[in-house]
C-alpha cells in the first residue's frame, strides 16, 4: 500500500498557521498531526483542526458545480425537509455550463451597467498567499469590477497600529518564554491563537506573571494570575490611565522616547486628564488597580503584551489600539528579549502582492481604480447602492450570509431575484442559500500554496496532499478558467502555481533573502531572514513610508531574537514611533490619542432603551461560522446560549436555562439564558455560528450593526446595545 506523510500548512485564518503533516494512503488522507518539528507550532493542532478528516471527508461536502432550481433562501429549502444540503434545490451541471453562463452574465451586465456592477466578496476561508488573493483579483481587475474594502476583521486595529509603529511587526511567540510580566489585552489565547499558550506557560514556570484585561471571562482569564474584567469599549481610556501614572511617576524610560518617539510632550500633556479615578467610572476597574497595573507593567521587566483584535472591533478601536501600542514605545521595552508588544506579525513577510494581484490591469482596464465597497456594508451595497447597482456577486472565501452585520439586511439584499450571485463553497452554508450558481471549492488538503502567518515569523509551502474531491477546484483554477473564457489574454492568467508562488517571493525583501520555493519545499519551516539588512529603498514592505532607511540596527544574526524596533526603526514617516500623527490630524481625529465612549455602549444615547452590552463574540470551537456545521466539532460548542449577571437575570425575572428574547432595532433572536459569571452586570455574551443552524434560522449578527470604526473602516461587532425579556421558563 503506498503511503506517504506530506507537509501542509492549515490556511485557516487563525495567527498560528501551524505546521501539519498528513498522512497518505492510497491517494486518501488517514491521519492529521501538528509537525513536531515547526518550531512554533511544535507537533499539536487546535481541537477543531484536529477533527479534520471529518471535514475533508464529510458527506455534505459540495462536490459538483450546480444550478439552483428553487427560490432564493433557506425558508424554500427547509420546507422541502432537507436540512442544510436541500439538494432538491439544486440541479447538477457541468464545469464547462457554469462557467460558460458566469461568463455570458458577466457579459450582459457590463454591457448594460458597467463592469462595476459586479462586486467580488471574499474574506479568510483561506490565507494562502495564492488561494487567498491573487488568481481571483486578477481576474476581478481585469475585469474592472467594483474593488472590496476587506475591512470585516482587522483594518481598525491596523490603522491604529501602523499610525504608531507604521508597520505590521511585533515580538515573535518564543520571546514570550522570556517574559516576566504579560498582558493578554482583549486575546482570548487558549480559543483563538493556543500555539502561543505553551510559551507564556515556561514564562509562568519561571515566575511570570499572566494578566487578562477582556470583557468575557475566558479559559485564558480564568486561569490568570490577575483578571481585570473591563467595560466593552473602554480600552482607550485604561491605556491612557496607565500613561497618566507612568509618565506622572517618571516610570518611562526617557532614553528611549527621546531618541525614538516623536511629539512626548505632547503625549505627557494629554495623559494629564486620565487620572485613574476618572479611567476607573469608564473602564469599571477601579484606580487603585489601573494604578497597581501601571507600576507593574512598567516596572517588571521584560513586560510583553499580546494584544489581539477584541479592542478594535468597538467603535473607537482605531484609537484604542493606537493608545495601548504606544505602552512600550514609552516604557522602551522593545529593546529587550521578552519585551514589547505583538498584534500581528504579518508585515514582515513582504510578498510581491502587486506580482500577485495585479492592480495595474484594473487601472487599464477602466483608465481609473474601480470604486470601493465597503464588505461590512453589504446590506447597504445590495440594497441601496446606485450607479450602477450591484447586479452581481461572486462569493468565495466567506460566508456572508452568516458573518455579515445586520444579517437581516443582508438577507433582503441576497433575496433580490435580479442578483446573479455565484458561490464557490466547500460546504452549502448560509450564503449558499442565496446562490444562483454552486461551484464545488478545494480544501487546503487539495491545493498547494505558500503560507505566510500573522503570529509567527516562519515561511511555509503548503503542498498538495490529495486529489480534489470530487470535481473540486481551488480558487486559482477557478478564475484561471473564467479569465480564459472571458478571452483575457494576459500571460499572468496561464501561470502555473509555481510560477506565482516566485513571484511572490521575488519581491526584494531583504528578509526574503535565500528563501526560494524550492528551499521551502525541502525544509518546510523556515524563519524569515532577519540576518540580512533592513529594507531598502523601492522594497515593496507594505505600509512602509519610512522603509527607504537603510540602518543596522535590526542587524541579528540568523535564528536570534528578533527585536523589531529595538533601536527605533519605526516605519513611520518620522522613522519615529509617533504619539503625534499629521495624518491622524487630517483625518479629523485626535493626532495625539484620546478616549470617546462608543455611541452604542454604557455612555451612549440608546442606552435608555437598550441596557445591555452585547459580545457577538466568536466560539473557541468554530473558526469564524467555518466548522459549526460538523458533528465532531458541534460536540465540542454548546451554541444558542445568552450569557449574563445573575443581577442582569434577577432584574427581569430571568432564571439559569430560561428562553430569553434579545433585541433592538436591527432585529431579534430567541437565545437560552445561562448565568454562569462570565460577564459582569451590564454585558451579555453570545457566539457566532451558521445562521440555519440557531434558533429560527438567525445568528447573533441579526443585532450588529454596519456601523463603521472611527480608523480603517472596520466592523463594530463589541459595540452592540441591545435589552432582553423573559420568553419562555424553562420547563
Ligand atoms: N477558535 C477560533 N479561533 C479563531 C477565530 C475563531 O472564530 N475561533 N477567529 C480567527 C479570526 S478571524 C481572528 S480575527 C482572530 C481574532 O482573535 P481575537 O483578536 O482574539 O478576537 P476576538 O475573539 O474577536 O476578541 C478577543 C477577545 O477580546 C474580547 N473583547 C471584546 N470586546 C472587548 C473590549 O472592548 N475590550 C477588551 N479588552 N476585550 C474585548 C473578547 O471577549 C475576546 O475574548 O482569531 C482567529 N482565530
Ligand atoms: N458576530 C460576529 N461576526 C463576525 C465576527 C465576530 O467576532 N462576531 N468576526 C468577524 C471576523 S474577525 C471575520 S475575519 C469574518 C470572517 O468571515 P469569513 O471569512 O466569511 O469567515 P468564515 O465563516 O470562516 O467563512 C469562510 C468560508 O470560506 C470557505 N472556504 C474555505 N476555504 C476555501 C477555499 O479555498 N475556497 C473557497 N472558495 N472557499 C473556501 C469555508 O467553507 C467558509 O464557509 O467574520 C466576521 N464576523
Ligand atoms: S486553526 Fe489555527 S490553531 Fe488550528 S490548526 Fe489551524 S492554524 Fe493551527
Ligand atoms: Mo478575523
Amino acid at each position: 500500500m503506498a503511503k506517504q506523510v506530506v507537509h501542509v500548512a492549515c490556511s485557516h485564518d487563525c495567527p498560528d498557521a501551524c505546521g501539519v503533516l498528513i498522512t497518505v494512503e492510497d491517494g486518501r488522507a488517514t491521519r492529521i498531526q501538528g509537525d513536531p518539528q515547526h518550531p512554533v507550532t511544535r507537533g499539536f493542532l487546535c481541537a477543531k483542526v484536529a477533527k479534520y478528516l471529518d471535514r475533508v471527508y464529510s458527506p455534505d461536502r459540495v462536490l459538483y458545480p450546480m444550478r439552483r432550481i428553487a427560490p432564493k433562501g433557506f425558508a424554500a429549502a427547509a420546507k422541502a425537509g432537507e436540512g442544510a444540503r436541500a439538494t432538491q434545490n439544486w440541479q447538477r451541471i457541468s464545469w464547462d455550463e457554469a462557467l460558460h453562463e458566469i461568463a455570458a452574465r458577466f457579459r450582459a451586465i457590463t454591457a448594460e451597467f458597467g463592469s462595476e456592477a459586479i462586486l467580488p466578496y471574499s474574506y479568510g476561508g483561506t490565507l494562502g498567499a495564492l488561494n487567498g488573493a491573487s488568481m481571483d483579483r486578477r481576474f476581478f481587475h481585469r475585469l474592472g469590477a467594483s474593488q472590496l474594502e476587506r475591512a470585516i476583521c482587522s483594518a481598525a486595529g491596523e490603522a491604529g497600529l501602523l499610525s504608531v509603529l507604521g508597520v505590521k511587526l511585533g515580538t515573535e511567540p518564543e520571546q514570550f518564554a522570556h517574559s516576566r510580566y504579560i498582558i493578554a489585552w482583549a486575546s482570548n489565547i487558549h480559543g483563538n491563537n493556543v500555539h502561543l499558550w505553551p510559551f507564556i506557560a515556561e514564562a509562568r514556570r519561571k515566575g511570570a506573571k499572566l494578566v487578562v484585561i477582556d470583557p468575557y471571562r475566558t479559559r485564558t482569564a480564568a486561569c490568570a494570575d490577575w483578571y481585570l474584567p473591563i467595560n466593552p469599549g473602554a480600552d482607550a481610556a485604561l491605556a491612557l490611565g496607565m500613561m497618566h501614572v507612568i509618565i506622572g511617576e517618571n516610570l518611562h524610560d526617557a532614553d528611549y522616547v527621546a531618541r525614538y518617539t516623536l511629539s512626548f510632550d505632547q503625549l505627557r500633556e494629554k495623559v494629564k486628564a486620565y487620572p485613574p479615578e476618572r479611567v476607573a467610572q469608564w473602564t469599571g476597574i477601579a484606580a487603585h488597580d489601573i494604578r497597581k497595573l501601571a507600576h507593574e507593567y512598567a516596572t517588571t521587566r521584560p513586560a510583553v503584551i499580546r494584544l489581539n483584535y477584541g479592542v478594535q472591533r468597538s467603535e473607537r478601536g482605531g484609537m484604542a489600539t493606537r493608545a495601548i501600542v504606544m505602552l512600550p514605545c514609552i516604557t522602551g521595552s522593545w529593546k529587550e528579549i521578552g519585551g514589547g508588544l505583538q498584534m500581528s506579525t504579518s508585515g514582515a513577510f513582504g510578498l510581491d502582492t502587486d506580482t500577485l494581484r495585479r492592480p495595474d490591469l484594473m487601472t487599464a482596464a477602466l483608465g481609473r481604480p474601480a470604486r470601493t465597497v465597503n464588505m461590512v456594508e453589504l446590506s447597504k451595497a445590495l440594497n441601496s447602492l446606485d450607479d450602477p447597482p450591484v447586479k452581481a456577486l461572486f462569493v468565495y472565501n466567506s460566508n456572508p450570509a452568516a458573518v455579515c452585520p445586520n444579517h437581516n439586511e443582508v438577507v433582503r439584499g441576497l433575496k433580490r431575484a435580479d442578483l446573479f450571485t455565484v458561490v464557490h463553497e466547500q460546504f452549502f452554508t448560509d450564503t449558499t442559500d442565496y446562490a444562483d450558481l454552486l461551484l464545488p471549492a478545494t480544501t487546503f488538503f487539495e491545493h498547494k500554496d505558500l503560507q505566510t502567518a500573522y503570529g509567527h515569523y516562519y515561511l511555509q509551502v503548503s503542498n498538495q496532499a490529495i486529489a480534489p474531491l470530487g470535481e473540486c477546484r481551488s480558487n486559482v483554477e477557478v478564475f484561471r478558467a473564467l479569465a480564459q473564457l472571458m478571452g483575457f489574454e494576459d500571460e499572468c492568467f496561464r501561470e502555473s502555481v509555481d510560477e506565482m508562488i516566485d513571484g511572490a517571493l521575488a519581491s526584494g525583501n531583504p528578509w526574503l533573502e535565500g528563501i526560494s520555493r524550492e528551499r521551502l519545499e525541502r525544509d518546510p519551516y523556515v524563519r524569515l531572514n532577519f540576518s540580512s539588512r533592513l529594507p531598502v529603498a523601492g522594497c515593496p514592505q507594505e505600509n512602509s513610508p519610512g522603509a527607504s532607511r537603510v540602518d543596522d540596527a535590526n542587524v541579528d544574526a540568523a535564528n536570534q531574537p528578533f527585536l523589531p524596533f529595538a533601536r527605533g526603526n519605526f516605519r513611520t514617516v518620522s522613522g519615529k514611533a509617533e504619539l503625534y500623527s499629521e495624518a491622524l490630524k487630517a483625518q479629523g481625529l485626535d493626532p495625539v490619542v484620546e478616549f470617546t465612549p462608543p455611541a452604542e455602549s454604557r455612555h451612549g444615547a440608546e442606552h435608555a432603551t437598550f441596557s445591555l452590552e452585547l459580545l457577538a463574540r466568536k466560539a473557541d470551537n468554530f473558526l469564524n461560522s467555518t466548522f459549526s456545521n460538523q458533528p465532531s466539532v458541534q460536540q465540542m460548542e454548546e451554541t444558542g446560549l445568552l450569557e449574563m449577571h445573575a443581577a442582569d437575570a434577577r432584574m427581569r425575572g430571568i432564571a439559569q436555562g430560561d428562553t430569553v428574547r434579545v433585541y433592538n432595532r436591527r432585529g431579534e433572536i430567541f437565545l437560552k439564558a445561562r448565568v454562569d459569571g462570565a460577564v459582569q452586570p451590564g454585558v451579555v455574551s453570545a457566539k457566532l455560528n451558521w445562521a440555519k443552524l440557531g434558533p429560527g434560522f438567525r445568528n447573533i449578527n441579526v443585532l450588529t450593526s454596519e456601523k463603521l470604526t472611527d480608523m480603517g473602516n472596520s466592523a463594530t461587532f463589541y459595540s452592540v446595545l441591545v435589552e432582553v425579556d423573559l420568553a419562555k421558563p424553562s420547563p
